[in-house]
Parts: C-alpha cells; structure tokens; sequence
C-alpha cells in the first residue's frame, strides 16, 4: 500500500484534509491534494457557499457565485486569481440568502474565442413574493473577458413561497451543444405531495432552448449528476434524515419522493412528511443510500486511465460528511466496492480536469484538486 498525500499551498491555506486515503487499502491508487483560495468566489448571507464549478477544455475553470450569487468568474492559476466576467441574478430578484446563487454551470460548446454556457439559478418571481428556478443561456467572449445574457431557457412552475428557497438542485448533465439534463428540486414546497399542483418541481428535466421535456419525477434536492460512460444518467440526492441516494434515471420514472424514503421525517413543523419512510417500496430503488445523511453533491466519473483498479469509478461529493465518496459500478449498476477520502470541508460541486484529476469547490472557499500520483 503506496499512500502519499502532498499538499501544495497557493495564497491562504487554512486546514489540511484530515484523513489520508488509506480506506483504498490499494496500491494502484496514491491520493495528492492540492489547494487554493478562491474566497471572492464565495456567497455569503446565512451559511457560507462555495461556488459553482465548470471546467472548459484547456482546464479554464468557471466559478457562479461570488457575493453576489449571481456572478461568474474565472481563476488563473499562474496569477492565483479570481477575475469577474459579469453578474446574472437582478439584486432585485434575489434575498441576501447564500442560497439566492448559481447552482451550476455547463459548457454546451466552446471554441478558441467564444463559448456557449448555460446557469442555472433560484430566483424571485417577478412579484417578489415567490421563489422560482430559472435556466439562462450565456455568451462567453473570452477575448474581452466577458459574459453576456443570451437566452432564458426555462423557469420552474409553480413560483413558491419564499420560505422555501432550498432544495434548488439546479445540476446539469450535457447531452450535447444544444441540450442538457438539468434536475430541479422540491424547493421545499409544502404541496409537494400532491402531483397535480407541484409541476416542475421535484423533476429531471431535459432541455434545449425551445422544448422541455420531464424525463423523471419524485426527486427531492438532486445535487449530483452524471452521464455515466456518457450514456447512462446518474443522480444523487439529499434525503431527510438520511435517505441520500443515487440513481440510475429512467425516462418516465418516478423515485418516490415524498412519498417513500429510507430516511426520516424531520420535527413536526417541516414542510412535508414522507407517507413510508425506512422502505422505498412501490417506486424506483435506488442503486445505494445512506442512513445517516451524507449530504450528497456532484457526481463525476473517473477515466478509465490514470486510476489503477478504480478507473470508471463514480466519484461523489458531499457536505455534511466532508468526503469524496468513490464507487466502483457494476454493469448491472450496483455499487461493488467503495471508498470515502476525508476532505475536510464541505464539497459543493466537483469536476474532472483534462489530465484526470478531480477538482472541488468547498463552501470555506477553496479549490481543491485531487490527483492519484
Ligand atoms: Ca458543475
């Protein structure tokens, strides 16, 4: 067993991941950890939240948040320094909550001096009085170092109360230049047992600019999700008390929520009550969950070179628990073997780099990359 963890510090470094990777208890895999500061990136207003993460071809990384939620920005990394390329939710259309910030950030196409990006975002309705998710089409010119509003692509309905800005979800799997999967939560809405008023809510959509079409229903906040050998969608979600689960998605599927869920209610006053909780039976299973809660986030997949034994691996990160949780997946999608690497922090989102490595943005305001050496 080879276990060599390197930390390599760029601007301010406040604590070290608290665990090497032993739990591999394998040689072919030697952790390094490397990270930097990307504080500015970070939106504040009750719990701190660390941004939005997309990574572009050339390894050009995309942050969506800042302190004002809305912003994008891009790190250098030979400057270790964080640049704005422009701000998309209104100050009028959002709450100084961490929570009024960019869920996510996908690359649909990208060439030497543009590229096409999609957000997605919560937001007030234009009433104020609501909360709504909202998916924008922008234009990167990477020339002049900005980002410009193309397109509204898609608002979640019905517009909720404001008291329910959780459970956003907001992750995006791309399908190609023109398309993508994106899950959108159950925003906390107290009538999400009931399928007829709670729309879009609690879905995985697949959207282009001019069509969206429900694929899958009964989610209740998916932050992780993955096209696996680019072919099979994956996603991860939070449960209650406990019931964090991935899945594989099937068109039409429904995954249960809230009416089943291995996990349990909370206290008497949350905004719904699951109708069974410890069984998941009568809907879709998922492939693995957790009791006690995770707080599961981004999933991506390892290649299949670079990462010995775990190569194809499904790498999951996570909040609550501060690890990145790694999965061997079975052909039959079963989960075979697993893993959890100590991180330290709370992961918010998590993608691959060109050379194989992971790289993480945490809710303390690092960016993290996680390399087998
Ligand atoms: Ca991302």
């Amino acid at each position: 067993m080879v276990i060599r963890i390197l930390i390599v510090c760029a601007l301010v470094f406040t604590s070290a991941p608290a665990s090497s990777a032993a739990d591999f208890k394998d040689s072919s895999v030697s952790l390094t950890f490397a990270s930097a500061s990307i504080a500015k990136a970070v939106t504040q207003g009750g719990n701190t939240r660390g941004p939005a993460l997309a990574v572009m071809k050339d390894d050009t990384i995309l942050l969506g948040g800042g302190k004002s939620g809305g912003e994008i920005l891009t790190w250098n990394k030979a400057k270790s320094a964080l640049r704005s390329l422009g701000t998309f939710i209104p100050a009028n259309r959002r709450e100084n909550d961490s929570r009024f910030a960019i869920n996510d950030i996908a690359v649909l196409s990208e060439g030497v001096g543009s590229a096409k990006l999609l957000i997605s975002y919560p937001r007030l309705g234009a009433s104020g009085s609501c909360v709504e998710i909202a998916v924008d089409e922008l234009a990167y010119d990477r020339k002049k170092a900005k980002v410009k509003f193309v397109a509204n692509w898609f608002v979640s309905q019905p517009c909720v109360p404001i008291s329910a800005v959780q459970h956003t979800a907001g992750r995006f799997a791309v399908i190609d230049k023109n398309s993508v999967y994106v899950s959108i939560g159950d925003l906390g809405y107290s009538e999400i047992d009931n399928r007829d008023k709670r729309g879009d809510l609690g879905s995985i959509f697949k959207l282009s600019a001019k069509s969206a079409v429900k694929v899958s229903q009964g989610h209740r906040n998916p932050q992780g999700m993955d096209l696996f050998d680019k072919k099979t969608l994956m996603a991860a979600e939070h449960g209650p008390r406990g019931g964090d689960e991935i899945n594989v998605i099937e068109e039409g599927g429904d995954y249960g929520w809230p009416f089943v869920s291995y996990g349990q209610p909370y206290g008497s006053g949350d905004y719904v009550r699951p109708s069974k909780t410890g069984t998941h039976v009568g809907y879709i299973e998922p492939i693995t969950y957790w009791v006690p809660s995770i707080a599961p986030t981004e999933l991506v997949q390892l290649p299949a070179q670079g990462w010995g034994n775990w190569g194809r691996a499904l790498v999951l990160g996570t909040l609550r628990e501060e690890v990145l949780v790694f999965m061997k997946i079975s052909e039959k999608f079963t989960v075979t073997d697993s893993v959890q690497v100590d991180v330290g922090d709370r992961i918010r989102d998590l993608e691959m780099l060109s050379n194989g490595s992971l790289i993480a943005t945490t809710d303390s305001g690092k960016l993290i990359t996680v390399s087998n050496s």
